[in-house]
């Protein structure tokens, strides 16, 4: 086995005590290197392999920490997911100076911060950073963090409560969940002012940050993340079939059944395509496909109110299938939205800040699916011009 050289990220600068940098890898080799500048920033390198003169190329640093006028930022944390998508979790805080001289919660010398969990996302390969307050309502630490080891760090009150923990991962739909120690968990800690710096617990409370809405860093699950499959509830209304020249189409609404809201994103997906010939796709999906897993986007088929309310029908839109053999064929379907999820306890639900499409919450609560698995199979006979549809169990 054998290394290469150490290759400096040319513009670094590391801040102080012992904060170690994270790497997140994109899944075509983009390198995306997270760490606490010297300057308090959070700050971003993204480095991509010159496969000619065998060195990494580094893009400038970025300070993703602007928006919310980070001073101060430590427990960097990176996860890339699709190779122009990443995740730069990290603690930060607007206020200045050495945030490990010890807060003296008594005398209020020391450090006076508030620390809340960031979380920086990009989709465009590190161009640009959108960044969001995961804990906006909820410090993670009141006052100062010691970072320097074991032996610096024993002191009263243990400032090094949060210990060195933070870490950040995907799950399979590419959803960025952060895992990371919380140092104020009571309400007298959380309900203290926003720069309240004395009021902290000490503690190490295990904790997860997770996306709940938005997009994650697999594209495959775009409009998918907080979904629920909500098939059962829905049922259709086809009009205007045609067919010739190798291609069948019909305009689809659907109709919500239930007396439940579903909102947006609402998406119509195909689980199955079938024909004689086994030739026939899909020709307008919204995502591309053309078989299983195209889709069409109703979200803006619902009316302004973005909801899809109990008993509503939804616009229609055109569906088209390329059908070179003109034969009859079978499409099941699987709608897929999102309901109101059940009781959230109380811990740290974001409101949507900074115009971000991603929210996080520490809840974790996992939304209601009341549902079976069923399908909307769909058959177009092209000879008798007729379309007819069932719901079918799986
Ligand atoms: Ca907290
Ligand atoms: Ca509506």
């Amino acid at each position: 086995m054998t290394w290469s050289q150490p290759q400096l990220i040319p513009d670094s600068n590391p801040a102080p005590g012992i904060v170690d940098p994270s790497i997140g890898i994109g899944s075509k080799g983009t390198i995306y290197y997270g760490y606490a500048n010297s300057n308090g920033a959070p700050s971003m390198a993204v480095g991509h392999l010159d496969k000619v003169n065998h060195k990494i190329v580094w893009s400038p640093s970025q300070d993703v920490g602007t928006p919310y006028g980070i001073k101060n930022a430590t427990f960097p944390a990176v996860v890339a997911g699709d190779d122009d998508r990443a995740a730069f979790a990290f603690l930060g805080t607007p206020t200045g100076g050495y945030y490990q001289d010890q807060t003296q919660p008594s005398s209020g010398a020391g450090f006076q911060g508030v620390w809340h969990l960031y979380v920086a996302v990009t989709y465009n390969g590190g161009q640009t950073w959108t960044t969001i307050d995961a804990t906006p309502n909820d410090p993670v630490q009141r006052g100062s963090i010691c970072n320097s080891g074991t032996v610096i760090c024993s002191r009263t009150p243990n400032d090094r409560n949060l210990l060195d923990f933070i870490d950040a991962t995907i799950d399979r739909q590419g959803r960025v969940l952060v895992a990371y120690a919380d140092g104020c968990t009571s309400p007298t800690c959380i309900n203290a002012g926003p720069t309240d710096y004395r009021k902290n617990d000490y503690v190490r409370k295990a904790s997860i940050a997770r996306l709940t809405t938005g997009r994650g860093l697999l594209a495959e699950f775009d409009g998918l993340i907080g979904t629920q499959d909500v098939t059962s509830m829905v049922g259709l209304q086809m009009t205007n079939p045609k067919s010739g020249a190798g291609a069948a189409s019909f305009d689809l609404a659907l109709k919500n059944n239930s007396t439940q809201t579903i909102f947006t994103p609402l998406t119509l997906m195909v689980s199955n395509i079938s024909s004689a010939s086994g030739r026939v796709t899909v020709a307008n999906a919204s995502n591309g496909k053309t078989g299983v897993g195209a889709s069409w986007d109703y979200s803006a088929l619902v009316g302004n109110d973005n909801m899809f309310t109990g008993g509503e029908t939804s616009l229609s839109r055109n569906l088209k299938f390329n059908n070179p053999n003109n034969e009859p064929f079978t499409v099941t379907f699987r709608v897929v939205g999102a309901l109101a999820s059940g009781g959230t306890s109380g811990g740290g639900s974001s409101g949507g800040t900074s115009g971000s499409s991603s929210t996080a919450s520490t809840s974790g609560s996992s939304p209601t699916a009341p549902l079976t698995n069923a399908v909307l199979s769909v058959t177009y006979n092209p000879l008798l011009n007729t379309l007819t549809w069932q719901v079918m169990k799986q």
